[in-house]
């Protein structure tokens, strides 16, 4: 199978302009309709729904932020009655109340069949067995992509997060072809069975599906290297729908983002401008088809790309690159803007002695920012030469200050010592704050 909807993902771009047309006054009818928050917003700026005739006339609506969702916790933004919430899920923030989220039935259809075209999208069908090992719960990653199992007829094994034995054991028990997780615990679990001796080449795991967080393509290839699977990255946020929302393709260079149902723009996180496919900024996703939870210029803070090209797999859907950061996560060290995806590829281009975990430090000595590098010696590193360390060291800070601009202090510890997470890995201690 080579694509689970291959009229939608191979649509022409005219035919795909049409029904995104189509489906945005649709929505935007719906929500001035249904949704005082945005009747109010539009008013304002004296837009009405028949402004909106084409996607060519999106950039006219109002901007909505995370925030705005908070404001109306739990559920002002939705644009449907109670009895039609069929499923909520939540997210938690860095700050203040849980971002919430709700579908009706025809919302789950439609996440369920995202998530199908993404596992295909990973060469997965219905003979593989899929390791969901996402947390289940109201975080939107395991039961998105269990849904999305199910609907392609492949196996789901609805292990969710933790108990990494147990992973292991189910893993090669089961027959898992492919394991779905946040990359930085794909790193994780390899490392866990290397020290439970269990060879991986006794596991028949053959793809994975990673996201969630952000990660590199150094990253993808100590997984690779680890797991010896190819890696996918798989991209979502739970205000939109979670998992699925756009994902790699054989070629792997980019993700296909389902603009059927999510159309996504790139604007200047300062001025709001958009700005043309090729450029970074922020994205910015409205839902065409979504019910419950419907999402105008919904601003994800996420730095990244946007590619119009052909692509080898045939699929005609836009890609994203790269996360590169959030622009509400971005470190500002001495007025430099800094990305943690930097540091991490700094770190494992060196390889070699150092790990692939890390914990970034940032805190203030009267006026002054200061950056530490927390570095774990990987298992390899025999060495207890405090020479052989400090050589290390030295190379760490030279390559970080050349990619970064600004010095860090470099702190090597030893192996395990860092926390590890089987979720999203917390890579930012900013004491700062
Ligand atoms: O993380 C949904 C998800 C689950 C995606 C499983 C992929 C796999 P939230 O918890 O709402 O939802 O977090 C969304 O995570 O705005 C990005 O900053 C980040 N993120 C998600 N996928 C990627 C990725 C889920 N592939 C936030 N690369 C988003 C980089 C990612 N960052």
């Amino acid at each position: 199978m080579k694509y689970y909807n291959r009229e939608i993902e191979t649509m022409s771009r005219d035919g795909l302009f049409v029904l995104q047309s189509e489906r945005l006054v649709n929505a935007v009818k719906r929500v001035y309709e249904n949704v005082p928050y945005y009747r109010a917003k539009m008013d304002a700026i004296k837009l009405k729904p028949s402004d909106i005739k084409t996607i060519a006339d999106l950039h006219k609506l109002p901007f909505t932020v995370k925030t705005d969702i908070r404001a109306n916790y739990p559920f002002g933004l939705f644009g449907v009655d109670k009895k039609q919430v069929v499923r909520l899920h939540a997210s938690s923030g860095t700050t203040g109340k849980l971002t919430v989220t709700g579908y009706t039935k025809r919302d789950l259809e439609d996440w369920s069949e995202c998530c199908a075209r993404a596992l295909v999208s990973a060469g997965i069908d219905e003979n593989d067995t899929v390791h969901v090992a996402y947390g289940y719960g109201l975080f939107t990653g395991g039961l998105g992509l269990h849904y999305g199992v199910e609907r392609l007829g492949a196996t789901a094994v609805p292990v969710s997060s933790g108990n990494t034995m147990r992973q292991i054991t189910l893993l090669k028990d089961f027959g898992a072809t492919a394991l779905a997780c946040t990359p930085s615990y794909a790193i994780y679990l390899a490392e866990s069975m290397k020290e439970a001796g269990v060879d991986v080449d006794d596991l028949m795991l053959k793809t994975g599906i990673f996201g969630a967080e952000p990660w590199t393509e150094e990253m993808r290839a100590e997984i690779e290297k680890k797991l010896h699977i190819k890696a996918y990255d798989i991209y979502g946020l739970s205000e939109v729908s979670g998992p699925g929302v756009a994902m790699e393709c054989s070629a792997r260079r980019g993700k296909h983002v389902y603009e059927d149902l999510f159309y996504p723009e790139i604007v200047n996180p300062d001025t709001l401008e958009p700005l043309p496919y090729g450029e970074k900024g922020e994205l910015v996703f409205t839902t065409l088809n979504k019910e419950c939870l419907p999402l105008i210029r919904y601003r994800t803070r996420d730095i990244c790309t946007l590619y119009l090209e052909e692509c080898e797999c045939g699929r005609t859907l836009v890609k994203m690159g790269r996360i590169e950061g959030r622009s509400d996560d971005m470190l500002i060290i001495r007025g430099v803007n800094i990305f943690p995806s930097q540091i991490e590829t700094v770190l494992l281009n060196i390889g070699g002695m150092i790990g692939p975990h890390y914990q970034i430090i940032v805190d203030r000595q009267g006026s002054l920012d200061t950056l530490e590098i927390q570095v774990e010696l990987s298992d390899y590193a025999f060495s207890d030469e405090v020479r052989e360390i400090e050589k290390v060291k030295a190379r760490v800070a030279h390559d970080m200050q050349s990619m970064l601009g600004v010095s860090a202090k470099i702190t090597i510890v030893s192996p395990h010592s860092l926390p590890r997470s089987d979720g999203k890995a917390k890579r930012i201690i900013d004491k700062r704050k």
